[in-house]
């Protein structure tokens, strides 16, 4: 049921008619590798939102006017995998049968798989633009296939070669990358020399339905220390925020996610407010 949740991300709390983006919670971590705590990326970012301004600076754009409903957390089935992406993918075949764009929020990043095979179905047409510390392209992690290490490959089962582009890639095992090379785009530590290379691939995606995943741990954990696996050398928020931002301008971004936001290992509270900082970025400009 696509209904207004209690509390909503800031100003995202339109009525459905008017929506043309709906944000969901994905709380949901049991895979996680290392460390726990991203079923409450979700519920930290619509309460902490309200510690920013609803006006982009950047952007000269207003959350307040933006088409936005938040319908807050789904209700997942815990210890069930399976269940809870399909749960998820039902939630987002909802959405797009309505005609309108899922926006999820994370949770660990293995919920990106149930949302995305609702798009691909919607949209056999569609490409992945993926930031990531991590590669994702594991066939199996710990004897599980349904595992956040594994997310990518698992999308790439749907939409076969050459149809994922990666960003910010500096982790992953020797395999990961060799099997890699023969199937994905991966762009390795950044965005590419002076934009080149996310341009290049925005100019090649020109028209087609792209689905936007963002973990955040592409992130120096320096800037976003709350996360499940931290991995040091990563970009800083403005490189993440400009290129963010030009993929939702320039793409046609029929469906994305943030995800693997850990509040307990955030108390400072800096890696919320970075995530709750590109959520309204992205949020307006995808308009
Ligand atoms: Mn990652």
């Amino acid at each position: 049921m696509l209904s207004k949740n209690m509390e909503t991300f800031m100003d995202c709390d339109k009525e459905l008619a008017e929506a043309r983006t709906i944000l969901f919670g994905a709380p949901f971590d049991s895979t996680t590798s290392y460390r726990p705590g991203a079923r409450f990326g979700s519920s930290a970012i619509r309460r902490e939102s309200y510690g920013i301004e609803t006006y982009s600076t950047y952007q000269d754009k207003e959350l307040t006017q933006a088409p936005v409903l938040d319908c807050g957390d789904l209700e997942l089935c815990f210890g069930d995998t399976k269940k809870a992406l399909a749960q998820i993918e039902e939630f987002t075949r909802e959405i797009l049968a309505g005609g309108r764009r899922p926006f999820m929020l994370g949770g660990e990043h293995l919920v990106t798989l149930g949302a995305f095979r609702a798009v691909a179905e919607k949209y056999p047409d569609v490409e992945i633009i993926h930031f990531d510390a991590h590669a994702d392209l594991r066939d199996e992690y710990l004897g599980a296939e349904l595992s956040h290490a594994c997310v990518m490959r698992r999308c790439w089962e749907i939409i076969g070669d050459g149809r994922i582009h990666q960003f910010g890639i500096r982790s992953g095992d020797k395999e990961e990358f060799r099997w890699g090379k023969e199937h994905v785009f991966t762009r390795r530590f950044d965005f590419g020399g002076l934009q080149q290379t996310l341009k290049k691939t925005l100019k090649e995606l020109s028209g087609k339905p792209v689905y936007l995943t963002l973990d955040l741990d592409v992130l120096d954990p320096s800037v976003f220390p709350g996360t499940g696996t931290p991995e040091p050398g990563g970009v800083g928020f403005e490189e993440l925020r400009y290129h963010t931002v030009m993929v939702c301008v320039q793409a046609n971004v029929v469906g994305c996610d943030v995800n693997e936001l850990s509040p307990p290992y955030d108390p400072s509270g800096i890696s919320t407010a970075a995530a709750c900082k590109i959520v309204r970025e992205m949020l307006l400009a995808l308009e």
